[in-house]
């Protein structure tokens, strides 16, 4: 079946003519259609389209606009156990991850439908008399959105929900690997009632990616992707003088001390670090563990790892699904090659074949100790089954190999002295330090994001996206009738 971009209000072919396969990572002969490959002409006729958009979908009051997204959050919600199975099928994450990545979409429009009610400015008392003065939101214009394959609704609609709440138009490009997960979720914003010109959807890869982040008619861009490719949005918006908000790379470290609840940090582990694969910015990739409970814990995390089910993410029983394609593959092979020679190999270390394994991208849970800090396997974000496992003597050695990272997303810390719970919450160089739980996790109502060369000061999410993707104006407003004079007047 062929698909289709969606723009100026139509379902269209793009104009490159070309397409691309979108196959099934559990079982590539599964293909689940043929997808646009667009080019520059197709992200100009989306932001042209977008543009007349944004001149009616601006003046929509905001609560009008939030009851649009409430009703997009009641079709995801009616749709749940669909959509779950289509993203699955796409991207190869298990079922009850793929239904919690609807739940964060559902959250993230219910959120984003009552803030239609807020989206509050100031009013502040003038220095001078009979004069007010005030501050309020504007949309902004025209909003590309570059979206990842990991979460395939959940990341597009943490940045289109509030954009259009905002009052701003969008033109979402979906990673090439997900893009019938995005082709529901624009089906579905129109069934909702958004006026056809206020979204378009333009698939393909890099190309059609660059072409959008360069337009000159595109206001702000918000990406999600890797810290190389965001620094080449980096560049191309700071050139044009775009708002930008780009969420990237992370080397997330989970702490366990002496004095944890070791099994409560063995699921906590299990699930950061082998969860979707190992594809979240927000995985566990580095353990780090007090020399006491060290051996015993590494054990415990080893055998569990080996005894985890591999398989399509639809089989009921499986506890880890696919990589999204064969290049995921063959970096992580490119990084376990490494770990091999330097490090102690604990559990997997090679692609999960045999029987239904073989028609798929497998690939073993990954556990390397004797992780030395500085090393490749310590510093490099690997986004696939590969735990890296750092020995450490105290609480400050923990803290300073969990900053010792060009990333910071997330991190977290397992303890029983609340003490150091608090520390670590102060000490930890991250967006998001969990306590007692993985690094993984986000609520949909609270800001997401990192720091250092995790992101450039932006958060996705609760109340703070919402500054993002408005502009902030002041009005005075003088009812004295004669000129008053700032600063100079009363002074
Ligand atoms: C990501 O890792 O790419 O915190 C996003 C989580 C999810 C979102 C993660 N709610 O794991």
């Amino acid at each position: 079946m062929q698909f289709l971009n969606f723009i100026s209000g139509a379902w269209v072919a793009p104009d490159t003519g070309k397409f691309q396969p979108n196959v099934n990572p559990a079982d590539t002969r599964d293909v689940i259609g043929e997808f646009p490959l667009s080019g520059a002409a197709d992200v100009a006729a989306a932001v042209g389209s977008a543009k007349r958009g944004f001149d009616a979908w601006r003046r929509t009051p905001a609560p009008a606009r939030g009851d649009v997204l409430r009703r997009v959050g009641d079709l995801l919600s009616a749709r749940k156990e669909a959509i779950a199975d289509l993203m699955t099928r796409e991207m190869g994450k298990p079922l009850a991850e793929t239904r919690g990545d609807v739940q964060e979409g559902i959250d993230t429009a219910y959120y984003a439908a009552s803030e239609g009610r807020r989206l509050f400015g100031h009013t502040v008392p003038s220095e001078l008399a009979n004069k007010w003065a005030m501050s309020f939101r504007r949309p902004i214009g025209v909003a590309g959105l570059v979206t990842p394959f990991n979460f395939p609704l959940a990341i597009p609609t943490w940045k289109a929900f509030p954009a259009l709440l905002c009052g701003n138009a969008v033109v979402l490009k979906p990673a090439e690997d997900v893009p019938h997960t995005a082709t529901v979720l624009v089906e579905i914003l129109l069934e909702a009632g958004l006026p056809p010109e206020a979204i378009q959807l333009v698939h393909g890869d890099g190309e059609a990616g660059a072409a959008l982040v360069s337009h000159p008619d595109v206001a702000l861009v918000s990406f999600t992707g890797s810290t190389d490719t965001g620094a080449l949005v980096g560049e191309t918006c700071g050139r044009l003088h775009k708002r930008l908000s780009l969420e990237m790379g992370g080397k997330n470290a989970m702490i366990v001390m002496d004095d944890a609840n070791l099994d409560l940090a063995l699921d906590g582990v299990l699930w950061g670090a082998f969860g979707t694969t190992g594809q979240r910015c927000t995985a566990t990739s580095r353990l780090i563990v007090q020399a006491g409970v060290h051996d015993e814990f590494v054990s415990m995390v080893a055998k569990r790892a080996d005894a985890m089910k591999l398989g399509d993410g639809r089989t009921r029983g499986t506890d880890v699904g696919p990589l999204v394609n064969a290049a995921a593959v063959e970096k992580v092979e490119r990084y376990v090659a490494i770990g091999t020679v330097e490090c102690e190999l604990r559990a997997g270390g090679g692609r999960a074949t045999g029987g239904l394994l073989d028609r798929g991208f497998f690939y073993q849970p990954t556990i390397y100790t004797g992780v030395k800090p500085g090393s490749r396997l310590e510093q490099e974000e690997i986004f696939g089954p590969v735990l890296s496992v750092v020995r450490v003597n105290d609480a400050e050695e923990a803290f300073a190999v969990n900053n010792g990272v060009k990333y910071g997303l997330s991190s977290s810390i397992y303890t029983s002295d609340v003490n150091l719970a608090f520390r670590a919450l102060n000490e930890l160089d991250n967006g998001i330090t969990y306590v007692n739980a993985p690094t993984i996790g986000a609520e949909a109502h609270l800001p997401f994001g990192g720091v250092k060369q995790t992101g450039n000061g932006h958060r996705e999410g609760g109340w703070e996206v919402y500054e993002f993707y408005s502009e902030t104006k002041v009005g005075y407003a003088d009812f004295s009738g004669r000129l008053q004079r700032a600063q100079i007047d009363n002074y």
